[in-house]
């Protein structure tokens, strides 16, 4: 049946969105993105700029993109503030050099915020879809991220149809929006694979100003190849966990795991799927990424509950081809949902994600890099491991061939207190920081988690601190080894003395 809504091209679509709109896009990393109308806005941007004109748009997701939305976009200098999260290079210098507005939310609160009216209006909603029908039913692709809140509340609607994406989609989304304080009620899941919502969004026909046909690839980057030292991360996390089973901690039946983003993070799950004292396991995640692609084919792992299916355009192939085996298990939820702090901690989720740097009193930086420049954001890490059953955080123990060290004394920027991670780990090994005081922690920190290069001279720093003091830290040396980076290029070799007051 033809559908009752105008057909526009991308250049079409972009024309109607004005200077100093809000537009809330599709898209939770770069699966499932918006690609087509962002592309031509950026172009459109372009050529306002060559008139003279101002042209710039506030500019919400699910996560991070692809090249076609931030980058694009960024390239064209055409988003005034941007947020939940970004992984663009182009972006994220924009955001470091104050021109972009960033604002680093949990992403699991960017639906209710957008809803309470905390990020302003939205005029646009323009979502990736698979399948569109004629009352406004909208069969999302390869992400849900916050579309369905920006499909209902948006003043109007362009949808990109993808048919990259095939039609048979459809079934693997489960779309549910809790309702706003006071009237919210559970969230009624009680295990990874429960389903609770709708396969499809509804949105307003009326709303709907044009549909754009694409057959676009999602933009996913891909992954480097495992190192020895991202495998030794792996193989920690899982003889961690196999431990925890052992020592009666984690029920032999397992609990689902959350992994975040990245490489460190893919070479985990690999490890853990390859590990024969882990059981076969659940997923209860916002990202999966390839490693567990193998893992759900082989049985290792049974579900995977997720918000995107970040896939490398080979295994996007390959769960296309096999569509309705991997529909019975793999599930697609709204962010609010997937992150839903109500959820991981009623499922008991074993929360597994990468920082940038850790402190000796257990805090994680996951986002600045020498506490000024942002990375990437938070994400769902925070969603994750304030409410963990088990929150475990992984890195190499050295950045930058062995200049800085993962492991500091105090971190330049804390996302993840003391008081929500339990355990770290390097490709040194692992500090379980359950049950530790601060300065049982710190020693732990360094024995088992700094890289050899780096563990005397923390120790020395340990050694300065006073022992009848709650928490082993020091104002005047706490920023030593960032300082001492800034100004050589290396966090090696310090002398204490030198930032001593
Ligand atoms: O930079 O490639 O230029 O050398 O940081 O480091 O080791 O490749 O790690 O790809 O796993 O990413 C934290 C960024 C890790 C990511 C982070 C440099 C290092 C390299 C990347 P180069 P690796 P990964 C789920 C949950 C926050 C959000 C989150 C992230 C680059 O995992 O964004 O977890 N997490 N969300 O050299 C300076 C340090 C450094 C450093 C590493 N201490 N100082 N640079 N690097 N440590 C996802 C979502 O929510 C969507």
């Amino acid at each position: 049946m033809a559908l009752p809504f105008p057909i526009l091209t991308a250049e079409e679509a972009a024309e109607m969105i004005q200077n100093g709109q809000n537009i809330g896009f599709s898209g939770f990393t770069a699966a499932g993105a918006a690609k087509a109308v962002p592309f031509a806005l950026a172009q459109k941007a372009r050529r306002e700029h060559e008139a003279g004109r101002p042209f710039k748009v506030g500019v919400l997701t699910g996560a991070s993109t692809g090249k076609s939305l931030d980058g694009a976009l960024a390239e064209a200098d055409a988003i005034s503030f941007r947020t939940p999260y970004q992984g663009n290079p182009t972006l994220r210098k924009q955001i470091n050099a104050g021109k972009v507005k960033f604002f680093d939310m949990h992403l699991s609160a960017v639906a209710q915020q957008v809803r309470y009216g905390f990020l302003g209006k939205i005029n646009w909603a323009v979502v990736e879809a698979c399948d569109l029908t004629a009352g406004g039913g909208v069969v999302l692709s390869t992400s849900v991220g916050v579309s369905n809140t920006y499909l209902r509340l948006a003043d109007k609607v362009i949808i990109e149809l993808n048919a990259k994406h095939p039609t048979s989609l459809l079934g693997l989304h489960d779309i549910f929006e809790p309702r706003d304080p006071p009237g919210r009620s559970e969230i009624p899941i009680y295990a990874p694979s429960d389903r609770c919502g709708s396969p499809i969004c509804v949105v307003d026909p009326k709303k709907i100003v044009g549909v754009v046909f694409t057959n676009l690839a999602d933009e996913s980057g891909g992954f480097e190849d495992p190192t020895p030292v991202t495998d030794q991360i792996g193989q920690n996390v899982a003889d961690f966990l196999a431990a925890e089973m052992r020592a009666g901690r984690v029920p032999n039946t397992f609990l689902p795991l959350q992994s975040g983003v990245g490489n460190v993070a893919n070479a985990v799950l690999a490890a853990l799927g390859v590990s024969t004292d882990i059981p076969a396991f659940e997923m209860y995640t916002e990202v999966l990424q390839d490693s567990v692609i193998p893992l759900i084919e082989n049985g290792r792992c049974k579900f995977a509950s997720t918000c995107s299916l970040t896939l490398s355009t080979e295994a996007m192939e390959k769960v296309i081809k096999d569509i309705e085996f991997y529909k019975k298990h793999l599930m697609l939820r709204p962010q609010e949902i997937s992150n839903n702090p109500e959820l991981v901690r009623r499922l008991g989720i074993i929360s597994m994600n990468t920082a940038l740097e850790m402190d000796l009193g257990g805090n994680v930086n996951s986002t600045h890099v020498m506490g000024k420049m942002m990375m990437n954001g938070i994400g769902g890490s925070g969603d994750f491991t304030r409410n963990a059953y088990i929150s475990i955080f992984s890195c190499p123990s050295t950045a930058k061939n062995g200049m800085i060290s993962a492991i500091v004394p105090v971190a330049s920027h804390m996302d993840h207190s003391e008081h929500s991670v339990q355990v770290l780990i390097t490709e040194q090994g692992v500090a379980d920081l359950r049950g530790k005081d601060p300065h049982e922690r710190a020693q732990i920190i360094i024995d088992n988690c700094a890289h050899p290069d780096y563990r005397d001279q923390l120790r020395e720093y340990l050694s300065l601190m006073d022992k009848n003091i709650h928490e082993p830290m020091s104002l005047s040396m706490g920023f030593a080894m960032h300082r001492k980076f800034q100004s050589t290029g290396d966090m090696r070799n310090i002398k204490w003395s030198d930032y001593r007051d």
